[in-house]
């Protein structure tokens, strides 16, 4: 019979938000809904199988070749020698020293994307850098995957980096419900991809704004290659992936023909219309931009243009931007152009109107919180000033020394001898995973923290066997949530694993800076420091809350710190008198033309927002790959975490590719059929699903599938940056183009 008097339910927290877990003695063996959470996810269901796999690192493993001879060319093969704790720190830390001394500190790559997970300590990212800091420096990443064009572009157009723009300058959810008439989302508001936020979104409620909205007639149209990208209910305008510019230019064509653009707004608060007219009209190329030229590209009639640019100057228009639109080749274009169409419209800076990005993208942007600091491990000074853009990693490691542009900005690649990674797999999130593992070859040594044997790990000549959230203690603390968690060690670490803190630790007492990265403190120390520290805060800005021995007793209290009530964003300041709140553009004004990017001379990103095919799009299709590939978040779990158990489900893996039943029938594929999905880079197996909600000639393959295979040939599992193309979104902003892919299908 089962003994029962061990077992504990406690909360914890995750990216995806608060789940309840049951543990007995050390397994977790059930996990929970939290009860606040009016619209959870099932993620947190196959933690009890993921935490205690097969796939777990046990133990420090180092590549038999690289131990025995130093040999880089084979990472990959599989062939692991497990040793001690001690022993693989000091063979580690005799790596790092060798070439830190030879090399300098910039042939260290620390860069070390990815999300690892939820918990303002053991913060895989905050840790690696800290201790990489603390011995000398590292050569950086600059931007994310998520929105590494945005970030580029975005302050040249609106004078506002792109996050804080998103977090403090857009409207709350509330003031749209209370003010937006027409919402055109350009790639959609997805409660699937809100479900998850960096550091977790407690109560999810997308599905609630989108119901009021509905009650009060506001109409919202999808505007992308993919109904189910908003909840059902709205509209759904079909467009080409890639074309939202084209579709974009069109609206604005409309406006100015038909007197509808406010000219007031555009003399007063923008600079460079001139300048982009007459492209705009037809002026300088003879190709107006008009819905008949937009119909081609775009697939939508143009009269549905005509009607909706007509609609958007009439109502209280928000025009909402994925984050998808910039993950693309030239993806600087959508979000410059749907600035400049918001600002013909006249409505930035009015409640509800104007242009907003990634609302939906991740849960937390439209909440409205009081500002309170959060709770953040000190990463300390990086002595090594270089960065790369993060996409460019494989460019970087296959190109060294070689000049590489970037937003105005020329400058070699480092030579990197030394990749070092925490908390992030770029064997299932980098473009083009065949190209990776060629690049991945030249470096001298890789050393990778993971709980499992995913793609990455076994990419490594060093790895290190990292615990997971469920197996240590921590706290969780988003600034766009009300909620605090203490999370507590559920479980005591499984096999051999430990916190990336120790691991680090250890490494940074071997190198002579263990004092410096420890500080003299435990794991718990540090807990309790950071967390005083920002009791304090929060006191001072008259939020009270409990203190720590509190905080574990209670396992999570609600903060006083929602606030719906309208406050005016920099833009309705900027509006109110743009001469005391000038943007902090070059002139003070919304840039619709830059005269700095024209200066940059870039090919691919002009002095104004401009229609720039990408290499690869329905519009460029051929007979060998004539489908647009989008592979988008799993709505199913967090990129590629906790897929060691998933695997083992029947009928999860390869994942689900979606296609449309003209493209199924012309191969002679069945829904639920296997499918071989390739192009000239790579080959996967999927499964597929037929569905009238994808426009006809795209495929949609979302990402999170482990990369499974190290030869290039055939990925099981369905990972589709087997597929997708490794390239810069532009010169200007170097973001990754994962959108931007032809393939076919055929059944396997
Ligand atoms: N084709 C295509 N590719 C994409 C995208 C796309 O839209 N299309 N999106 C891109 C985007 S926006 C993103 S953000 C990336 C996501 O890519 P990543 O952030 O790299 O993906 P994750 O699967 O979250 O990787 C986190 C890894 O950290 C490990 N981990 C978890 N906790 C810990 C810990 O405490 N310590 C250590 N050492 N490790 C831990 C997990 O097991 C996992 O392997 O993917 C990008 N790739
Ligand atoms: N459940 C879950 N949610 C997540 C994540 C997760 O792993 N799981 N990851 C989170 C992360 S790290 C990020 S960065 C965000 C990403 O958030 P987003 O970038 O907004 O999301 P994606 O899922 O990449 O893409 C959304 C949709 O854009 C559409 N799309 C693709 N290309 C185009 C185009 O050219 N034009 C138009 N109009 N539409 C296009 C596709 O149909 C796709 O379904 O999601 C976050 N949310
Ligand atoms: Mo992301």
């Amino acid at each position: 019979m089962t003994d029962y008097t061990d077992c504990k339910t406690q909360v914890t927290t995750s990216h995806w938000g608060a789940f309840e877990v049951d543990t007995q003695g050390d397994k977790i063996v059930a996990t929970r809904h939290f009860a606040g959470d009016p619209s959870p996810t099932e993620i947190h269901k196959i933690i009890p199988a993921a935490v205690h796999h097969r796939a777990r690192v046990a133990r420090p493993s180092i590549r038999r070749a690289w131990l025995d001879n130093r040999d880089r060319s084979g990472r990959g093969d599989g062939d692991y020698v497990e040793l001690p704790w001690d022993e693989a720190l000091d063979i580690a830390a005799a790596e790092i020293d060798r070439i830190r001394k030879e090399h300098g500190n910039e042939a260290i790559y620390g860069g070390s994307y990815g999300w690892g997970s939820a918990g303002r300590f053991h913060h895989a990212q905050s840790q690696i850098h800290r201790f990489l800091n603390k011995i000398g420096g590292y050569v950086a990443s600059f931007g994310s995957y998520s929105t590494g064009c945005a970030q580029a572009i975005m302050p040249h157009v609106l004078g506002i980096p792109f996050l804080k723009y998103t977090y403090d300058c857009q409207d709350s959810w509330a003031t749209i419900g209370d003010n937006t008439e027409t919402m055109v989302m350009f790639g959609g508001i997805n409660p699937k991809n809100a479900q998850v936020s960096m550091g977790g979104i407690t109560e999810h409620d997308t599905e609630t704004w989108f119901d009021r909205f509905a009650a009060k007639g506001m109409y919202c149209l999808n505007v992308g290659p993919q109904r189910t990208d908003s909840v059902a209910g709205c509209d759904w305008l079909p467009v080409k992936p890639a074309s939202d510019t084209a579709l974009m230019l069109a609206l604005a064509f409309v406006l100015e023909d038909e007197g509808l653009t406010d000219h007031a707004f555009i003399d007063q608060y923008t600079t460079g219309f001139d300048r982009f007219r007459p492209y705009l009209m037809g002026e300088i190329d003879g190709q107006p931009k008009n819905p008949d030229w937009a119909a081609e590209l775009t697939g939508v009639a143009t009269d549905q243009i005509r009607t909706l640019a007509r609609r958007m100057a009439r109502t209280r228009t928000l025009i909402t931007v994925s984050w998808s639109l910039q993950r693309a080749e030239h993806g600087e274009q959508p979000y410059w152009m749907s600035a400049v169409l918001a600002a013909m419209l006249g409505q930035i800076g009015l409640p509800g109107g104007g242009v907003g990005y990634g609302y939906g993208a991740i849960g937390g942007i439209g909440k409205s919180m009081r500002p309170l600091g959060g709770m953040t491990l000190d990463q300390g000074e990086n002595p090594v000033r270089q960065s790369i853009p993060v996409a460019r990693v494989a460019d970087m490691l296959l190109n060294p020394g070689q000049d590489y542009d970037f937003n105005g900005e020329r400058g070699p690649y480092p030579d990197i001898r030394l990749v070092y990674w925490a908390g992030g797999n770029p064997f299932h999130h980098h473009q083009d995973l065949n190209r990776l593992h060629k690049a991945w070859q030249r470096p001298e040594c890789v050393i990778v923290h993971e709980p499992w044997w995913t793609a990455t790990a076994k990419r490594a000549d060093i790895v290190f066997p990292a615990t997971t959230p469920y197996e240590r203690e921590d706290i969780g603390r988003s600034s766009m949530d009300d909620y605090l968690f203490n999370m507590p060690a559920l479980v005591p670490p499984v096999d051999g694993a430990r916190d990336d803190y120790a691991i680090f630790g250890g490494l940074a007492d071997r190198l002579g800076a263990g004092a410096d990265f420890t500080e003299g403190r435990g794991a718990e120390d540090w807990l309790r420091t950071l967390f005083t520290q920002y009791r304090d805060r929060a006191e001072k800005s008259g939020i009270t809350v409990p203190d720590f021995d509190r905080l574990r007793q209670e396992n999570w209290v609600r903060l006083p710190i929602r606030d719906d009530s309208y406050r005016p964003s920099q833009m309705a300041l900027f509006r109110q008198d743009p001469l005391q709140n000038p943007l902090g553009t070059p002139s003070g004004n919304i840039e619709i033309f830059s005269s700095t990017i024209e200066e940059f001379g870039y090919a691919d990103c002009a002095g104004h927002p401009t229609w720039l095919p990408p290499s690869e799009w329905l519009g460029a299709a051929t007979p060998v790959a004539p489908l647009h590939l989008v592979s988008p978040q799993p709505g199913d779990k967090l990129h590629s975490q906790l897929e060691a158990a998933l695997q083992d489900i029947d009928g999860a893996r390869p994942e689900t590719i979606v296609m449309h039943p003209t493209d199924a029938k012309d191969r002679g594929i069945e829904s639920g059929q296997l499918v071989r999905v390739f192009n000239g880079r790579g080959a996967c197996r999927a499964r597929a699903k037929i569905s009238m909600d994808i426009l006809a000639g795209v495929v949609a393959l979302p990402t999170g599938a482990w990369f499974g295979d190290a030869q290039g040939n055939i990925d099981p599992n369905g990972n589709p940056n087997v597929l997708t193309l490794d390239v810069g979104t532009s010169l200007l902003g170097q973001g990754s183009s994962a959108h931007t892919a032809l393939v076919d299908v055929a059944a396997a």
